[in-house]
């Protein structure tokens, strides 16, 4: 998978995608990152990307012109690219569109500041418009930084333990139950017994039960769209309040 990231602030990028995982899988060539400064498309003496919004009113838009070369230019000859606009107004990034993100073979983000971008940008050169949850940032790039995360780790060999994305919270609509590790007993606090015992169907059965459960208590509204077998429902019935 290759982004192309276009920002009018490249150096944000540097660190988060140097570490860890995002790191390995740069290196093993899993995935490759260009970030693109769009003020090195401007071609007035300034390179000025913004400008006061017709109609009045405070802030600053983004240039049109600056934006559509960067992408025309880095993009030339290709075909099939979502050229993705990072807005709060776009539709909400979730599991299922870092899923569908997934699959593509090359990836374009344009990074919106300022109080916006020229209509024009989202109606003529971007494919896609996305946000990445109901708050405003200051501007898209750390919505890119979340959009590469979050897809990178689904490509396959990317994490190591190929399992793991399925087990994710929000794969299969759920959230996940809890995780322990050793010591056995940390100040007093015990491991559920069950996880101890050796009983690999029983424990499977108390992990569904207990990311059911986990759902119902803090994110009810996912309930209602996951994919639940009649076991599920029989092991929830018993918390509906009646
Ligand atoms: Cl993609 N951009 C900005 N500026 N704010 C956001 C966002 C994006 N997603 C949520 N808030």
């Amino acid at each position: 998978m290759h982004f192309d990231i276009f920002s009018l602030f490249p150096s944000m990028f540097r660190g988060p995608l140097e570490e860890s995982i995002l790191k390995r899988a740069q290196e093993r060539g899993y995935v490759s990152i260009a970030v693109h400064n769009i003020r090195d498309y401007a071609t007035d003496k300034h390179h000025i990307t913004d400008d006061a919004p017709y109609g009045g009113g405070g802030g600053m838009v983004m240039k049109p012109e600056p934006i559509f070369a960067a992408v025309e230019t880095v993009l030339a000859g290709e075909t099939g690219v979502p050229i993705i606009l990072l807005t709060p107004q776009g539709r909400l990034f979730t599991q299922a569109v870092a899923r569908e993100l997934a699959g593509y073979r090359r990836i374009a983000l344009i990074c919106g500041h300022y109080e916006g971008v020229d209509e024009r940008v989202g109606q003529y050169l971007a494919t896609d418009e996305i946000s990445i949850g109901d708050y405003v940032l200051t501007g898209g790039e750390l919505a890119a930084m979340v959009i590469v995360d979050a897809v990178t780790r689904l490509l396959p060999g990317v994490l190591g333990d190929p399992g793991a994305v399925l087990e994710d919270s929000h794969a299969d609509g759920l959230l996940e139950g809890p995780h322990y590790t050793r010591p056995a007993v940390f100040r007093g606090w015990a491991v559920p017994e069950i996880l101890l015992s050796g009983n690999h169907a029983a424990i499977a059965r108390w992990r569904r039960e207990q990311a059911l459960l986990r759902t119902l208590q803090r994110r009810p509204d996912l309930l209602a769209k996951a994919n639940l077998t009649p076991q599920d429902r029989q092991f929830l019935a018993k918390f509906e309040p009646s």
